[in-house]
């Protein structure tokens, strides 16, 4: 390497670099300040970063992964809301009670009522504060467990993580914004009253740096994808596999834990019905949502499509092999646009017939033929006899037919850190942690024993805000 190339790679990386007896020595990085720190880039950091910022604070967030997004890159379905200004636009009857019943309910009541309270009655502004950043969230689905149409998605079937992320990145950049990437943080710092005062981060060459800081954001996610640790809590998922991008490992809930944060429901973890059988690819609940149905390997419904997902996954698991076919035909494949993306990932299988498509699947094409007839007329008449769907948007009927192979895989981690009405995270001594705030997969309490589809991209938004809010109120009051 010569001194070109040094002095280079200090600049890129904001290192101090120094040439001593032709040898290269980087010192350790120089100690930098903020008003707030946030840990993580998915839907929760970035708009506890943009909140923060637009209220004056120095923000700087820090992504352990070499790109943001987290795992709201990867949401397919979309995001609840009640009482929104898109459902008024298109005569949908909602209210934050109805979303907060669902929820709970959903939950089977482990929740804590009040931060569903919160959650629910926030929801309607955190789709003005989405539409006002620019993001699409004008069409409006139901997913498994609502009782309304309140699941807020771009129109056109865009996958609604890859439009969030990508918006809030544009205002991110707009602002020119401090996002760091391939930014570990090791360890949050406190002083001896537990306050916050800072965080050690490691950079993408190994050096360490300290920022001083009196408040932290933990935005850092789930621990879906660290797969020793669901099976620390839940040894019977050991042998499934996880829809989660590779960095929902849980460091944050171990850095609160450092700390000395409660955490709730550890073992309250997800298992999505449909990820593609031999892949990790997630099927996205809007495909049932849009009008798939699912049959088992004897060519047979066996549940109402839009459950909850742990009614869903344990339906799935007691079917012949543990796997199912969502079945779809030429209209529901256009209503949807990650749905092209199964194709090019050749996860669908299709017959210009229900009889063609049962053999390509290696299922009895006439009994095939007869579930779809039936669910027809179930769809038609409005009245799923059979396994009350109460939702049925379009019938099976205009060919090509096709059919995706699925199974239940990890993937959302309901419990982790407690926090308050106002995302403070609180210590085993039920007293907030001075200065440390949280918001998103890493807390517990949202979501109780079971989330619904299209409520984890809600509680971003909803907790990202207020921890955005809450850590910059903080941080002026406690700058010194
Ligand atoms: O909220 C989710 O996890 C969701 C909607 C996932 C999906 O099926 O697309």
């Amino acid at each position: 390497m010569n001194r070109r190339q040094v002095l280079k790679m200090g600049a890129a990386g904001a290192a101090v670099a120094l040439w001593s007896n032709s040898s290269l020595v980087f010192a350790k990085r120089a100690d930098e300040t903020a008003d707030v720190v946030v840990i993580g880039s998915g839907g929760t950091g970035l708009t506890a970063a943009i909140t923060a910022f637009d209220a004056g604070a120095k923000v700087i967030v820090l992504e352990k992964m070499p790109i943001t997004g987290g795992n709201t890159q990867l949401a397919a379905g979309g995001m609840n809301a009640a009482n929104t200004v898109v459902q008024k636009q298109k005569n949908i009857e909602d209210n934050w009670q109805i979303m907060y019943d669902d929820t709970m309910k959903g939950g089977k009541n482990l929740s804590d009522p009040k931060l569903v309270e919160i959650y629910a009655k926030s929801s309607a502004s955190a789709i003005d504060f989405l539409l006002d950043l620019g993001a699409d969230m004008t069409d409006v689905g139901r997913l498994g467990g609502m009782s309304v149409n309140r699941t807020h998605r771009p129109t056109g079937g865009e996958a609604v993580g890859h439009n969030l992320i990508h918006t809030m990145r544009q205002n991110a950049l707009k602002r020119k914004m401090d996002v760091r990437t391939n930014s570990r943080v090791l360890k949050i710092l406190t002083n001896e009253q537990n306050h916050i005062t800072g965080v050690i981060v490691e950079d993408s060459m190994g050096r360490s740096y300290t920022i001083n800081t009196p408040a932290v954001i933990l935005a850092s996610g789930g621990f879906s994808a660290n797969l020793k640790r669901v099976a620390e809590y839940r040894p019977e998922y050991a042998s499934f596999s996880s829809t989660n991008q590779p960095g929902a490992t849980g460091d944050g809930l171990d850095l609160a834990v450092a700390l000395g944060a409660k955490l709730r429901d550890m073992e309250q973890i997800q298992i999505h019905p449909t990820q593609a059988a031999g892949s990790k690819i997630l099927i996205t609940e809007a495909v049932r949502g849009n009008g798939a149905i699912a049959v088992n390997r004897e060519g047979k419904r066996f549940m109402n499509e839009i459950t909850t997902r742990d009614a869903a996954s344990a339906a799935v698991l007691e079917q012949t092999g543990k796997t199912a076919f969502l079945i779809f035909d030429e209209t529901i494949r256009r209503s949807l646009k990650q749905i092209e993306g199964y194709f090019h990932l050749e996860l669908v299988k299709e017959g210009n017939t229900p009889q063609e498509l049962g053999v390509a699947c290696g299922i009895d094409g006439n009994t095939l033929a007869k579930t779809i007839e039936s669910y027809n007329k179930a769809q038609e008449s409005k009245n799923d006899t059979e396994w009350k769907r109460p939702d049925m948007p379009r019938p099976i009927k205009d060919p090509k037919f096709f059919a995706i192979e699925v199974r239940p895989g990890i993937h959302y981690t309901m419990g982790g850190v407690v926090i308050d009405e106002k995302t403070h995270v609180i210590g085993q001594d039920d007293k907030p942690i001075p200065g440390l705030f949280a918001g998103g997969e890493v807390t517990g309490g949202v979501h109780g024993a079971n989330r619904l589809g299209g409520n984890s991209i809600a509680e971003t938004i909803i907790f990202g805000r207020i921890a955005g809010q809450e850590a910059a109120a903080y941080a002026k009051a406690n700058k010194s």
